[in-house]
């Protein structure tokens, strides 16, 4: 949670807060006004003493030692894996963060919902016919393939993967021991969902119709494809021109990807609990993501059993928010996991021949 100072508390918080503090500590003679609360708690947030100030962020000793990690690695058991899109940058597809946040000038997590869809089926397929080109043309990376060698070494290793381009899978990652919570690029459903349970896995039409035939064009290298460039008018594509469900002869196909205020699969959901909560998590492995959404970003710190569970995360970044959520045995190895991973999972799956 980004450190907020006081007046960005939503209000509703805030006022608990004070009506807290004021049932709490109001003997009936004295009136403790929410100014005087906002007050203190502001000048003690600010202060470096707070513990979450900038301060006092001290980095747990040999957070970054790739010799600590190696022990701590050969002691662990059971290992989780969180996953995101900077796994797959290596491989050269963007991310949500990075430069692929934009797509014709359209937020990737607002095409990502199924109001976007609904407003302009072609649109939306356009942007995700385009990512599956991608996707296809493009290979797994090391990372994906250290990731599958320590499931093959470890069947305590269960990896959790939000990102939907099939690379993991590609990279021979056993199915048993991954869990793809956002779907994939590659399945299609039914706009129908959840009424109608019409699935197709691993549909590599490319391109999936003739309608979407514009995101499957490649262009020389430093050519901007046309559909990138938001100056270049799209011709609109009607909804009659995307293919029909094959089951209930009225949906539209659609991506099989779950979208923002869309629920995941209950079952799998049920599933990684069942697994999480089997026994204590020796370590979290968390790999090329933000942290933001949810529920992803919250299974490392609800996994972790304190002073047993050493969260480790790799990453091009080592942000303030990170920083905070550090604890004594977690690791911090910044850089390239398509690099990193191969060596850092080294003791276990040894030298990666890939
Ligand atoms: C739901 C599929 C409930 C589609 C995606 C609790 C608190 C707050 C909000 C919520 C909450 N619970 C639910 C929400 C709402 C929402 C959410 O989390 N909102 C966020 C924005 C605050 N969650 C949902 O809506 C979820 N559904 O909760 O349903 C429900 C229940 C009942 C009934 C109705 C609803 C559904 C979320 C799934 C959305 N779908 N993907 C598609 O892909 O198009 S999310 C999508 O965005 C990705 O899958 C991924 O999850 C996310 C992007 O994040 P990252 O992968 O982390 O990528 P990012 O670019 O952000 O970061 C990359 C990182 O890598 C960076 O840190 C960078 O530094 C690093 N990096 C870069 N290069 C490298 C690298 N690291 C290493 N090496 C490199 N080379």
């Amino acid at each position: 949670m980004k450190c907020r100072t006081l007046n960005t508390l939503p209000h509703r918080i805030f006022g608990q807060i004070s009506c807290h503090f004021t049932s709490f500590v109001q003997p009936p003679a004295v009136h403790i006004s929410s100014k005087a609360i906002r007050h203190n708690i502001q000048t003690r947030c600010l202060s470096t003493s707070w513990p979450w100030s900038s301060k006092s962020m001290v980095l747990p000793k040999g957070y970054n030692s790739i010799p600590a990690f190696h022990k701590k690695l050969l002691e662990s058991k059971r290992i989780l894996a969180v996953c995101g899109a900077g796994l797959s940058a290596a491989s050269g597809l963007p991310t949500f963060r990075g430069a692929g946040g934009l797509w014709r000038n359209h937020n990737a997590t607002d095409l990502a919902t199924p109001d976007a869809f609904e407003d302009d089926p072609g649109f939306v397929w356009l942007f995700y016919a385009y990512r599956r080109h991608m996707a296809l043309t493009v290979k797994p990376n090391p990372g994906h393939y250290a990731l599958a060698a320590l499931a093959e070494k470890n069947p305590d290793f269960l990896c959790l993967s939000q990102n939907v381009d099939n690379l993991h899978v590609r990279a021979k990652h056993p199915p048993s021991q991954l869990r793809l919570l956002h779907g994939s690029l590659f399945d299609i459903k039914c706009s129908n969902t959840p009424k109608c349970e019409y699935i197709e896995r691993n549909n590599t039409a490319d391109p999936f119709c003739p309608a979407l035939s514009a995101a499957s064009e490649d262009v020389e290298p430093g050519q901007t494809l046309p559909l990138l460039d938001p100056k270049h008018e799209l011709a609109h594509i009607p909804a009659s021109e995307l293919p029909k469900c094959p089951e209930c002869k009225t949906g539209i196909q659609r991506p099989g990807v779950v979208w923002f205020y869309e629920p995941l699969d209950k079952d799998m959901l049920d599933e990684i609990e069942a697994w999480i909560n089997e026994d204590v998590v020796d370590m979290v492995l968390v790999v090329g993501t933000s942290s933001v959404v949810h529920p992803a970003a919250g299974y490392a710190e609800r996994t972790r059993t304190k002073g047993k569970t050493s969260i480790v995360t790799v990453n091009m970044e080592l942000d303030t928010q990170s920083k905070r959520k550090m604890r004594e045995g977690d690791f911090f190895f910044i850089g390239d996991a398509a690099v990193l991973l191969p060596q850092l999972l080294e003791p276990v799956i040894g030298k990666l021949e890939v």
